[in-house]
């Protein structure tokens, strides 16, 4: 928080947080706060967990009471596509708020996870949490949250195909990195939607992890600044998302044995394109030089009018 950039976060960062507040399965929204069945654990302040190691970062609550408890599970099947929204509040839109879906500048990454469970409308789990989907800071510098914002904030992810039948709690989390050069600082947003999943998968990941349990304070994509130097390779927390086919068996690796394979696959499609089709690589290497000169004009932007909004 301290002011490197004290206009902008006073302006951004009092109050300006954001909610998970709306779930749709295949492009069918399943109601806003108010409605009973819309199968989410709300609270009604849009505050973020900063303490890692608590209770709350499993699906919020505690620092921000869970005030809205739907006893309703949500029905989807393996494979459906489910969409998460955030809202600047449970009342905002981006019509009607500027900082909706959040403010501009509360930049991170936007991750969701699942977990099995035997009731969703009234299991917590701390353990066999597995990523389904991770959204950091793309090639070109640009944030998920920034992806977000330009979405109307609304992200889309896909239940696992193979995934077992079953009850499942969905959390889908936002970090805002803007003032996570110290520990703590990074905000944490994250709610959980109650799922009842029906297909005719039968594997139940094993690469799990538990929340509160998988961050750290010291984790490189928990503390760190965003600003000075320029981040150009952040890096994820927490364990690699779970794929149909690869690990989705019984015995399989933890979160330190699954996180090579990441950075192979990562690297394995820039390297086949660039050896595959040669015309490509001469596009990026046009690209580069204006990223560098956005790079260069960014310092100016934040001591004074935000160039492009980033800040
Ligand atoms: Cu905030």
């Amino acid at each position: 928080m301290k002011a490197i950039f004290p206009t902008l976060l006073l302006a951004g960062a009092a109050s300006a947080h954001t909610i998970f507040s709306e779930v749709a399965v295949n492009g069918v929204w399943q109601g806003k706060y108010t409605s009973a069945t819309n199968g989410l654990r709300l609270p009604s302040y849009d505050g973020p967990v900063q303490d890692v190691t608590s209770n709350d970062v499993t699906c919020n609550g505690g620092v921000n009471p869970i005030t809205y408890k739907s006893n309703y599970k949500i029905p989807v099947k393996a494979g459906d596509s489910i969409s998460l929204r955030w809202t600047h509040t449970l009342t905002s839109t981006p019509q009607s708020d500027p900082e909706d879906p959040v403010a501009d500048g509360h930049n991170g990454p936007i991750m969701v996870y699942m977990a099995k469970v035997g009731d969703a409308v009234t299991d917590t789990p701390r353990s066999g949490w597995f990523k389904i989907y991770e959204d950091g800071m793309s090639s070109d510098g640009t944030w998920a949250v920034q992806r977000l914002r330009a979405n109307g904030g609304v992200v889309t992810v896909k239940i696992p195909e193979c995934l077992a039948p079953g009850d499942y709690l969905f959390r889908g989390e936002l970090i805002a990195l803007h003032a996570a050069a110290s520990y703590p600082g990074a905000q944490l947003y994250m709610e959980c939607a109650q799922f009842t999943v029906t297909g005719s998968g039968s594997t139940v990941p094993s690469n799990t992890v538990s929340f509160p349990g998988a961050y750290s304070g010291s984790d490189p994509g928990i503390k760190l600044s965003i600003y000075y130097p320029k981040v150009t390779n952040y890096i994820i927390p927490g364990p690699r998302p779970f794929t149909c086919g690869n690990n989705g068996g019984g015995s399989n690796p933890t979160t330190t044995t699954t996180q090579p394979p990441r950075t192979t696959t990562t690297t394995r499609p820039p390297v086949t394109t660039t050896t595959t089709t040669q015309p490509p690589r001469t596009t990026t290497t046009t690209t580069q030089p204006p990223r560098t000169t956005t790079t260069t004009t960014r310092p100016p932007t934040t001591g004074g009018a935000p160039l492009y909004g980033q800040w």
